[in-house]
């Protein structure tokens, strides 16, 4: 027989497909969020799970899992809106899709860190509106990007792909991560290693979050560490909503303590702070990182490939927690 696997929300028509060849499969053609009441009766039926982002995988859900459930296969690389520890504890397999979207993010983190400090955005908000009168030696002048010194919190696969990046922009890498990199790794961008995180995010002019949510990273940019940040300073976050003080940052942009922010992830999404939206100094997009064909074509794939090589009993390459 073989095994059950329950989809919540809408994936690329290919993996739909390739699900439905390999798997008895149940899928969600209108894209509806799943409610607690559905994410518990899935679990309690399927064997294999594959959330997203946008389901809350806590305690309460993964109790209610039935004898034959062996696996969330998140579609998505970040994990924190499972409750590991509870997945831990049922011997349940927890997979992920690293790799596949590094390229994509990064790009995003650079395309929010351009539209915040050249302001292209509000550029297009007062043409579009027709409020443009004519070109000015003084209007929408924006911040230049080379010669400015960037401070990566979180130097993993997606981090390391914002310094390549921006190294060709012209900015000065500088990072802070759990570990420091190897030389060689160092050298290729040319970045400089700070341990004291409040020691880099003093002397940065810009800030890029590029770390996982974990309790670790919870609001690691808290309204202290806000407050440390120069005036004319930005920051940008592709990583998390959570890792950052929402509200403190709300109230330092409003009060011009720094210079502007560049947001694709928030504390509750799909519901955004309308004192964000209302500010100026800051791009806003919906967590788009991710947000290319190809990307999420490929992480349909490693989904895929996770529960069928944890279905032909082994160890799928991108476990994150291993139940066997
Ligand atoms: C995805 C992301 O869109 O993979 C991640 O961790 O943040 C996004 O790029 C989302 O997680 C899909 O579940």
């Amino acid at each position: 027989m073989k095994p059950l696997v329950i989809v919540t929300r809408k994936l690329p028509e290919a993996i739909e497909n390739q699900m439905k060849q390999l798997f008895r499969v149940e899928l969600n053609p209108d894209d509806h969020l799943f409610s607690q009441e559905e994410l518990i009766s899935a679990v309690r039926r399927a064997d294999i799970l594959v959330p997203t982002v946008t389901d809350k995988i806590d305690a309460e859900v993964i109790s209610e899992a039935g004898n034959n459930f062996r696996m969330f296969a998140n579609f998505g690389v970040g994990v924190d809106h499972i409750d590991l520890k509870a997945a831990q504890e049922k011997r349940i397999t927890v997979t992920n899709t690293p790799g596949v979207l590094t390229e994509d993010t990064a790009d995003i983190a650079i395309t929010l860190m351009l539209s915040i400090m050249r302001r292209t955005n509000e550029g297009e908000r007062v043409l579009r509106a027709g409020n443009w009168e004519k070109w000015s030696p003084t209007g929408m002048l924006g911040t230049r990007l080379r010669g400015k010194k960037l401070g990566i919190i979180g130097m993993g696969r997606i981090g390391q792909a914002v310094a390549e990046r921006a190294k060709s922009f012209g900015l000065e890498i500088h990072y802070h991560n759990r570990s420091q990199l190897d030389t060689r790794t160092e050298k290729t961008y040319k970045a400089t290693y700070w341990q004291s995180l409040d020691q880099m995010i003093i002397q940065m002019d810009v800030i890029s979050l590029n770390c996982p949510s974990t309790p670790d990273t919870y609001k690691i940019m808290s309204r202290r560490r806000i407050g440390l940040m120069q005036k004319h300073a930005y920051l940008i976050n592709t990583a998390r909503g959570d890792v950052v003080d929402e509200n403190a940052l709300i109230e330092v942009l409003e009060e011009g303590v720094i210079a502007g922010a560049g947001l694709d992830v928030y504390e509750n999404e799909p519901n955004v702070d309308e004192r964000l939206t209302s500010l100026e100094n800051v791009v806003v997009i919906p967590h788009m990182g991710s947000a290319t064909e190809e990307a999420r074509h490929a992480m349909g794939e490693k989904v895929v490939v996770n529960i069928k090589t944890l279905v032909d009993g082994h160890s799928p390459r991108d476990r994150v927690l291993y139940g066997f």
